[in-house]
C-alpha cells in the first residue's frame, strides 16, 4: 500500500462534547479509511507516482495521468484534508490563538473575534459539501473549496480548514452547520495552527 491512514492522535471521544464520539469513529475509520483506499486503488495502476508524497499529488495535479486524476483530487484531497483536520484540533485545544498565528490574525483581521465571525461566515455559506481554510498570500486569507479540493492545488499551503461536510457534524448537530462551525473553535490546536503558519509563510 502505497498510502497509510495514520491513527487518530486522540481518543475518538476526545473532542467531546464539542465533536461527539460517533461523528469522529466515522469520519476517522469509514470516510477518511476511504479515501485511502481508493487513492491506493489508483496508484496502483501508475505505480511510480508512489514515491511523492500526498501533498505532492495535489499540489501537481496537471502532471497526474488523466485516467486516475479525477480519484487524485478526490481521494487524495480527502487523504490530505483530513490528516490536516486531526492534527489541527486537541483536546482541551481552542481559546485565544497564540504566538505569530495571533500577531497576523490581529494584523489582518482587526481581531480573533472578527477573523472568526467573518471565517464560520464564509464556510456557512459553502453550498454543499466542501471546506473552509485560512491560507496566506502574502496576507491572511479566508476560502472555501468543493468537495475534497485543496488550496493546495492552487499554490496556496493551507494553515487551517474545516470540514463541513454533513458527515462531519451531521450526527449531532443536525442542519446547524453555524452551531458546528461555532463550537469547533473550541478544539483547534493553535500550536500546529503555527507550525503550518510557518510553513505557510515560507
Ligand atoms: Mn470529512
Amino acid at each position: 500500500m502505497a498510502y497509510e491512514l495514520a491513527p487518530l492522535p486522540y481518543d475518538y471521544a476526545a473532542l467531546e462534547p464539542f465533536i461527539d464520539e460517533a461523528t469522529m469513529k466515522l469520519h476517522h475509520d469509514k470516510h477518511h479509511a476511504t479515501y485511502v483506499t481508493n487513492l491506493n486503488a489508483a496508484i496502483e495502476k501508475h505505480p511510480d507516482l508512489a514515491k511523492h508524497t500526498p501533498d505532492d499529488l495535489i499540489k501537481n495535479l496537471n502532471s497526474i495521468p488523466e485516467d486516475i486524476r479525477g480519484v487524485v483530487r478526490n481521494s487524495g484531497g480527502g487523504h490530505v484534508n483530513h490528516t490536516m483536520f486531526w492534527a489541527i484540533m486537541k483536546p482541551n485545544g481552542g481559546g485565544e490563538p497564540t504566538g505569530k498565528i495571533a500577531e497576523q490574525i490581529a494584523k489582518d483581521f482587526g481581531s480573533f473575534e472578527d477573523f472568526k465571525k467573518l471565517f464560520n461566515e464564509t464556510t456557512a455559506k459553502q453550498f454543499g459539501s466542501g471546506w473552509g481554510w485560512l491560507v496566506f498570500d502574502g496576507k491572511l486569507k479566508i476560502v472555501t473549496t468543493p468537495n475534497q479540493d485543496n488550496p493546495l492545488a492552487t499554490g496556496l499551503y493551507p494553515i487551517l480548514g474545516n470540514d463541513v461536510w454533513e458527515h462531519a457534524y451531521y450526527l449531532k448537530y443536525n442542519n446547524r452547520r453555524p452551531e458546528y462551525l461555532a463550537a469547533w473553535w473550541n478544539v483547534v490546536n493553535w500550536d500546529e495552527v503555527n507550525k503550518r503558519f510557518e510553513e505557510a509563510s515560507k
